[in-house]
């Protein structure tokens, strides 16, 4: 006998894993844990006659020849199967998303996907296997619900071409929106009621920050929404969530920013987690949160070394030309380093000018080739100095609407911004 199970306070991820390993291992019997996600109790209670599941007091041990399990991989997390633990010759097969477990076999199918269901999906369409508009509606909602509509970090492009796969296998939106749990519960407001209540504001290196401790059970979803609302209500430049999972010896840290000289990325990576300027998180395990508290005041106030400055992310060293270079010299330099434009510096490397390949269109006559850069240099040029942040340089950028921006140090090149720096930046795509 092949019996499939899932973990303890089954969601919909694991709900949609346990119906899809159904379809992938014929004649198995899907086991349900007795205790369910109440917004699964409510689908369920509508659609029960379409699933046959067994519950965990239905399984005879001593038949289980393979046991199934998805959407996790430690046995503290599945309801029943304590002896199955040293049965000899038991065949397991894993299908999972999430990396820590402790049920140990040769068959793991376990990927950082955003939900498990996509790893089910991919091979139910591997296998050419058939599903029904309302298989395809519940594994759309384990999908959304594990990745946030398609919208938390974890989220990776297979999730993505599953939901689309399931999308052209008539998944249903409308019941989707109804059976899906508001991201912002009762479960979120209770947390940022209370967060509210303990509110506290610092003043950090002339920054107004707040950062709350909070005693959490179990996951909470959308926690980094809560921390959203929070910072507005509070008003704070800045403002970081703590929350500590006692049970399971961990501190989920996240922070939101509203300000450039404030970078949460920054600050999460140092904490070994990771995120973009204005948001991030880490995940701290046994980590005391009064030592967190203190370690983000102290990333914050020395902020001069948190924040990314141009210096760090800017391209160098520079090609640079002479204004007395020809135009057809600039041209070859253009062409063999691949870029679109070149600084123009006098002999003490002062910046005079820019030469771009567009000012190339202005060339009429073949003699102009040999004509020198300073006669088609543009000469208005933007210039910022290194010890600016990433985000003035952009924000340059965008209002002369300039792909290049010379950065200075005492009057002297010493780099260049580009569009492309610029976007490594805040896509997050620093070499950490
Ligand atoms: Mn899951």
């Amino acid at each position: 006998m092949i019996i499939i199970t899932t973990h303890k306070g089954t969601d919909f991820d694991a709900l949609a894993s346990l119906v899809a390993a159904s379809l992938l291992y014929p004649g198995s019997k899907p086991v349900l844990p007795t205790s369910i996600n109440e917004n699964l109790k409510a689908f369920l209670s509508i659609h029960k006659d379409l699933f046959d599941f067994y519950s965990p007091k239905d399984i005879i041990v001593e038949d289980v020849k393979t046991l199934v399990v998805v959407d996790t991989h430690s046995w503290n997390r599945i309801e029943g199967m304590e002896s199955l633990k040293d049965k000899k010759d038991l065949e397991i097969i894993i299908w999972d998303h999430h990396t820590n477990g402790d049920i140990e076999t040769q068959q793991k199918n376990i990927k950082e996907t955003g939900a498990a269901i996509t790893l089910l999906v991919k091979e139910l369409e591997k296998q050419k296997i058939m599903i029904t508009p309302i298989q395809a509606t519940l594994f759309l909602m384990g999908l959304y619900e594990d990745t946030g509509n398609l919208t938390f970090p974890s989220t990776s492009s297979e999730d993505a071409y599953a939901a689309g796969f399931l999308l052209e296998r008539k998944a249903d939106l409308h019941i989707l929106s109804t059976f899906l749990r508001q991201a912002y519960g009762k479960k979120q407001k209770n947390i940022l009621f209370e967060m509210i209540q303990k509110a506290r504001r610092l003043e950090v290196s002339g920054f107004t920050i707040s950062i709350v401790k909070m005693d959490i059970k179990g996951r909470v979803q959308n926690l980094a929404m809560v921390l959203q609302m929070y910072r507005e209500i509070v008003n704070v430049d800045a403002a970081f969530g703590i929350f500590q999972d006692i049970e399971q010896k961990k501190s989920m840290v996240i922070g939101r920013s509203s300000i450039d000289e404030i970078n949460i990325g920054l600050l999460m990576r140092s904490l070994g987690g990771g995120g973009h300027p204005a948001a991030g998180s880490a995940l701290l395990k046994a980590a005391n949160p009064d030592t967190i508290k203190q370690i983000l005041v102290e990333l914050i106030s020395g902020n001069q070394h948190s924040s990314i400055m141009l210096s760090d992310i800017m391209s160098y060293p520079v090609a640079t030309v002479s204004d007395d270079t020809t135009m057809e010299e600039a041209a070859m330099i253009l062409r063999d380093m691949g870029c679109t434009g070149l600084p123009v510096v006098d002999s003490e490397n002062h910046v005079t000018g820019m030469i771009s390949r567009r000012d190339h269109r202005k060339i009429r006559k073949s003699k102009h080739m040999q004509a020198p850069v300073k006669a088609f240099m543009s000469r208005d040029i933007k210039t910022i100095s290194h010890d600016r942040s990433a985000m003035e340089a952009a924000k340059l950028m965008i209002k002369h609407d300039i792909g290049r921006i010379p950065v200075m140090q005492d009057n002297k090149i010493v780099g260049i911004i580009t569009r492309s720096d610029a976007m490594m930046y805040f896509y997050d795509l620093l070499p950490d």
